[in-house]
């Protein structure tokens, strides 16, 4: 069956990776370095399906970002989802798209020719229901095609999809919604993960209670449980969208036309919304996925995470649909029903490229070698790691065991705002280090600076700051572009600041060694120490609190709150449940506290500053070292703190 929607002059995106080697790699980070405009608009004319080719490349600086957010290709129009499935009809039509795994072991595999189908479907669908360029739809799933299809959706509309993930409460979901505006929100009956439910369309309910923008509710039947329903907003995916029309032409949008909302966590604060827009986004999807993965047509590739985050975004459903590969997405856990889960499917489906999480690896690695080498991995070639540094215990296993000694660690590191890659080996052409995530890829400047300022050369440490725009990156926080350029760029005007640590060795080898904000980075997910606290103090009983993070042989880092309770409030047993319950309630099932310290009293500073690196430094176990406390304003209370100091 050929598409109604006029197929853009045929791009193949089937060029294989240009970097082969190291000197490739030089003479190509070289000339992105010297030239942007002229090397990314090569690269984008190339290798993503434009309506209109952009003639311009990048406008606007870190110097005057506050003056509005940059743009790159500005004069481009395209839709993101031609590239992802319009170009492909005529050589991949058969070719597996999405192989879906389910939690229990059920497989689907969609053809390009059928997620084409879908996509235009959903879409023609959600133009039924009232949804139009340029509005917001909350995206509220689990780990299923729909999530991918709805997306796409989305994208084909020309609509703005914010992807909120399942562990998030209703109280978090509200939030979103709210804050974007949201009028249609698509979700599921319930989520399926490791033989649990999770009850999606309860807590969609909960969060549309009262006064909700919310006039439709899309709802996809997984588990066929009886759900609430709300007549005239409710609506089945099956009642809707397998009748909806077949052909929905593409709408065709500006390069710099929002493509997603993608929330994250920061430093103070509510999460931000962070804007990504279709043409930098795309070029910077595509382009990472196929070289620092060394992408090749008969790959079955499987990225592991949710699309809830932004590496599901960008490497389960955009780059690698733009690349036009088999990309995998995984409805369970590593561990279910057992260890060897990722491993039985490497065998099943000769999975070629595995990204995964160094938590992951870590939980792997303690339930011992027998659950990997009892499968057949000789499939795989490339072994990806993204989402806190991985120690290089974990890199090592994961390169002698899982990988048998014969593939290429890429150890990945980006960030939401950077929308992909940014610092990471390209597999053929980058030797590998374990524990660094190695060199930045073309386009991306780093620089460590100290905390004044001053740029540190050559060997050394300081904070990572990226020094020149790259198309991939986020443009502005939806709706409060003051906070975008406070965050980032507030720090070193004119510089893109990471909020991430990093050592440069002798060789310009990057090693991130964490956050050095109030970013907490708990088993991969991003959480913020001031959504634990304001979690914390809406319970009755807590006067005061402070969290921060401390190291977790498995998690990366754990949740250490400290608490000060009420006058005349009991500590009561249950106090560790009550408390995980406001976080449960306030953030979601992922926000759990590992440990609660009551506390007399926090140290503050005389003008009542919390000084959080004593706090630090005690949850650590390095209550001993705590240097100059002179500034406190009760030095004494450091002294009971550090008395009740909680270790497992
Ligand atoms: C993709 C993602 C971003 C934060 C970032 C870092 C940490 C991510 C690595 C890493 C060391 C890595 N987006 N981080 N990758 N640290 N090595 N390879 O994770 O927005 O959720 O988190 O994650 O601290 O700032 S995110």
């Amino acid at each position: 069956m050929e598409p109604s929607t006029p197929v853009p002059p045929r791009v193949r995106a089937d060029s294989p990776n240009p970097i082969t080697d190291l000197h490739r790699y030089r003479e190509h980070h070289g000339r992105a370095t010297a030239d942007p405009d002229g090397f990314w608009l090569a690269e984008t004319r190339l290798h993503v399906a434009w309506q209109t080719l952009p003639t311009v490349g990048l406008q606007g600086s870190f110097h005057d970002i506050a003056e509005g957010p940059l743009s790159w290709f500005a004069d481009g129009t395209l839709n993101v989802t031609e590239s992802c499935l319009d170009r492909h009809l005529e050589d991949r039509g058969d070719k597996v798209a999405i192989l879906w795994e389910g939690d229990g072991g059920e497989v689907v595999r969609l053809t390009y020719r059928a997620l084409h189908e879908q996509v235009c479907r959903a879409a023609s669908a959600l133009r039924d229901l009232g949804l139009r360029k340029g509005e917001r739809a909350i995206i509220y799933m689990g780990m299923v095609p729909e999530a991918a299809i709805a997306m796409l959706a989305c994208a084909r509309i020309g609509a703005i999809h914010s992807v909120v993930f399942g562990g998030f409460s209703a109280e978090a979901l509200r939030d979103r919604i709210r804050d974007c505006g949201a009028e249609i929100l698509i979700t599921q009956d319930q989520a399926l993960r490791g033989g649990k439910t999770i009850p999606l369309k309860q807590t969609a309910d909960a969060a549309c209670e009262g006064e909700s923008h919310i006039k439709k509710v899309l709802v996809l039947q997984r588990t066929g449980v009886k759900v609430g329903w709300t007549p005239g907003r409710d609506v089945w995916w099956h009642d809707v969208v397998p009748t909806a029309d077949r052909d929905h032409e593409a709408v065709p949008c500006d390069a710099e036309h929002p493509l997603f909302v993608l929330y994250t966590s920061g430093s103070t604060g509510k999460p931000k919304g962070l804007v990504h827009t279709c043409g930098g986004y795309l070029t910077w999807a595509q382009y990472t996925h196929r070289t620092v993965f060394d992408l090749r047509e008969e790959d079955v590739y499987a990225c592991v995470a949710d699309v809830g985050w932004i590496t599901g975004h960008t490497y389960i459903v955009y780059g690698p649909l733009a690349n036009g590969a088999t990309t995998l997405m995984f409805e369970s856990t590593p561990t279910y029903p057992d260890a060897g889960r990722y491993w039985d499917m490497v065998e099943r489906h000769k999975i070629t490229i595995l990204y995964t999480a160094p938590t992951a690896i870590r939980a792997l690695a303690a339930q011992g070698d027998a659950f990997v080498t009892q499968y057949d991995r000789s499939s795989l070639r490339v072994l990806g790691t993204v989402g806190e540094p991985i120690n290089p215990d974990a890199w090592r296993w994961y390169f002698d065991v899982v990988g048998e000694g014969r593939c290429t660690i890429v150890d990945t590191w980006w960030q939401t705002e950077t929308g992909g890659i940014c610092i990471s080996p390209i597999a053929p052409a980058t030797p590998t280090r374990a524990g660094s995530a190695t060199l930045p890829l073309p386009g991306i400047l780093p620089a460590l600076r100290t905390p004044e300022g001053r740029v540190v050369y050559g060997p050394g440490q300081g904070l990572l700051c990226i020094e020149q725009p790259w198309p991939g990156q986020a443009r502005t926080v939806w709706g409060d572009h003051e906070r975008f350029v406070g965050t980032y760029f507030g720090m070193f005007p004119g510089v893109y600041f990471t909020g991430d640590g990093c050592r440069r060795d002798t060789d310009g080898y990057y090693w991130i060694t964490g956050r050095v904000d109030d970013v907490l980075n708990v088993a991969g997910h991003r959480m913020g120490t001031a959504e634990f606290e304001s979690a914390l103090v809406s319970a009755d009983q807590v006067a005061e609190a402070a969290v921060v993070g401390y190291p977790h042989p498995i998690k990366g880092q754990g949740v250490y709150a400290y608490v000060v309770l009420q006058p005349g409030a009991p500590a009561t047993d249950d106090l560790d449940a009550q408390l995980n319950a406001c976080c449960r309630a306030a953030i979601g099932a992922h926000a759990r506290i590992d440990r609660v310290q009551l506390v007399p009293g926090l140290p503050k500073t005389r003008s009542g500053k919390v000084m959080r690196r004593i706090l630090r430094k005690i949850a650590e176990g390095q209550g001993d070292q705590l240097g100059d406390v002179s500034t406190l304003a009760d030095p004494s209370v450091v002294d009971a703190i550090r008395a009740g100091w909680v270790d497992e």
